[in-house]
């Protein structure tokens, strides 16, 4: 461990974690293995981060389990059984509770505790950190394992406050279950949380009137009882098919490959047949289906028009079907994974608002006036997203060097170093966040690779005596720079995503996420490293 200062407290910790979702609970297993004296402070009342927080109905996970899920362990990996293809957000907490356990964590865990205040103190070299309930610690390293969509966004509806029903929020669900039985419901939102729980709400409802801003692409799960022969195969040598999926520029997806041609290349037929291939089989597969989806807006429009003749085909209606059509490239807003979607809008029902048309003027006592018409509700859902990437970090009194706050560090949009770090901001390091390509990963295998990264540089810096380590300005610009010379060359900028910060009114407009796939990114982190941790200064 590096050298605490002649000033550090005594009682300080080595690193403290905030965060006690995926991220957190590896971290604290990983550093603890390490000697390192690690503490996890966590909001909830409980561990599973996002999995505790998103308990909407159909909340599920969109990678297949038996990739969405940690590596680090062989015994682990062997002995969990997912029971589903994609796990159910229940299991998904009850496996980052077995994880919890498992590696003994919970002692070095606090639960129910929020991070408010995180100040550098630049005489001791360490963090001083606080509580909402005014509790303190004090830290060497800081790791924020808060995830990139841990902000809820709640967009500031006109009369909001006048509804006289329930008002709930897709990413702040309450924990008793929520009864729509003979209810009018209203969900604002069509992305992947809405289009995860739109069918299920159908079901039960009286009534469900959908407020669609911006139409949603959506591709079944085929979710189901887990293939237990697939299972026996990927375990006889998990260690190899994680080291494949480590390959793909998602992380996952290593049995299926692209067609050897590009779309461009490939005849009509061809074309229809591969990607009619892939909508059997499900789930993101379908971008996986040619190498150009992501770089040739007219091969996207291919695969564009085919999910658009899925629902058509689908929806028997056929103005409603036009509305559910989305016109923007396919991948450019994260793709939704589906269960029984776009054929929800047959049911008598079920009905779809284009705000577009109709714009939302205001919410009343008793539902939503859009378009000069009120449409009847007393249970309101806002599907709404997240402020992604920058507002878990900026809603915290966060400040580094000079008392520099992170809100106007990135006043311009987050600036960083190898998404992992912030000029400014010594020895704090960022998970899965911006500049980082988890949003584009099986996020737990950005979080096994940030982890594994951070505790190497632990490691080394304790080898040579250093105390603290920060990138430069300029590493922090070059990385930037680079970050959006490739998203140029992706068809990512063209829509109005909150990967572009677009979804939150008057947030710049920036690319945030690294774009280069996982394996670039991972070996661009293990140059960094092998050269001495080049871009950072070391004392
Ligand atoms: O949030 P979103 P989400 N008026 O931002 C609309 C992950 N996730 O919670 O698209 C009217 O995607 C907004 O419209 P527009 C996954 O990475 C994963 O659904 O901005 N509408 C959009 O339709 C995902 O991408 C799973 O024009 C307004 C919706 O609200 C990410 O989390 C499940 C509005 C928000 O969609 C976020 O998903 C769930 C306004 N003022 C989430 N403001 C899995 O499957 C916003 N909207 C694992």
């Amino acid at each position: 461990m590096p050298a605490p200062s002649a000033r550090t407290p005594a009682d300080a910790l080595d690193v403290l974690i905030v965060g006690a979702g995926f991220g957190g609970l590896y971290g604290l297993h990983k550093l603890r293995s390490l000697g390192l004296k690690v503490r996890v402070l966590e909001a909830a009342p409980s561990v599973g981060g996002t999995w505790y927080a998103n308990r909407y109905p159909g909340a599920r996970v969109d990678i297949q389990s038996l990739e969405y899920s940690y590596s680090f362990d062989e015994a682990l990996q062997q002995e969990w059984n997912w029971s589903e293809r994609y796990a159910a957000q229940p299991e998904l907490l009850r496996y980052a509770n077995h994880v919890a356990d498992r590696f003994d964590l919970r002692r070095d865990i606090e639960l129910d505790t929020r991070v408010e205040q995180m100040h550098f103190d630049e005489g001791a070299r360490c963090w001083h950190a606080r509580s909402a309930d005014g509790r303190a610690w004090s830290a060497r390293f800081v790791i924020m394992a808060i995830g990139p969509l841990s902000s809820p966004n709640t967009p500031a509806f006109e009369g909001l406050s006048s509804f006289e029903g329930r008002v709930l929020h897709s990413a702040a669900w309450p924990h008793e279950p929520v009864d729509f039985a003979g209810r009018d419901v209203a969900v604002i939102g069509t992305g992947s949380s809405a289009v995860q729980m739109i069918p299920i709400i159908a079901e039960q409802a009286r009534s469900l009137t959908v407020f669609q801003r911006t139409p949603a692409y959506a591709v079944p799960a085929h979710n189901g009882p887990t293939d237990r022969e697939r299972e026996r195969r990927i375990k006889a040598d998990y260690a190899g098919f994680r080291a494949r999926n480590r390959k793909m520029r998602s992380g996952f997806g290593s049995e299926l490959s692209p067609h050897p041609l590009p779309a461009m290349q490939v005849s009509d037929a061809v074309r229809d047949a591969v990607l009619e291939e892939r909508w059997a089989i499900g789930g993101f597969s379908l971008l996986g289906a040619f190498t150009d989806l992501f770089t040739d807006m007219r091969a996207n429009e291919f695969a564009c028009e085919f999910v658009r003749s899925k629902i058509r085909s689908i929806v028997q209606d056929t103005t409603v079907a036009a509305a559910l059509c989305p016109s923007h490239p396919i991948g450019c807003k994260r793709l939704c994974v589906d269960t029984g979607y776009y054929a929800t809008y047959n049911r008598a029902n079920v009905s779809l608002v284009d705000v577009n048309r109709a714009p939302i003027e205001r919410i009343t006592p008793h539902g939503v006036l859009a378009g000069g018409r009120e449409h009847a509700a007393d249970l309101l859902v806002l599907a709404t997203g997240f402020d992604a990437f920058t507002g878990p970090l900026t809603r915290i009194d966060l400040r580094g060097r000079g008392g520099l706050h992170i809100r106007d560090k990135w006043q311009p949009g987050p600036l960083n170093y190898l998404g992992l770090a912030v000029a400014g901001f010594p020895n704090l390091f960022n998970l899965v966040g911006a500049g980082s390509t988890s949003a584009f990963t099986s996020v737990i295998v950005s979080i096994e690779h940030h982890i594994d990264w951070i505790a190497d540089c632990m490691q080394w810096m304790q080898e040579r005596g250093h105390t603290t380590i920060e990138p430069t300005e300029e590493a922090e610009s070059h990385y930037v720079e680079l970050m959006h010379a490739i998203a140029q060359q992706t068809i990512f900028l063209s829509c109005n995503s909150w990967y572009l910060g677009a979804n939150i009114p008057g947030k710049p407009r920036l690319f945030m996420p690294m774009a280069g796939g996982f394996p670039m990114y991972a070996e661009r982190c293990a140059a960094v490293a092998r050269d001495g941790y080049s871009g950072f200064v070391l004392h």
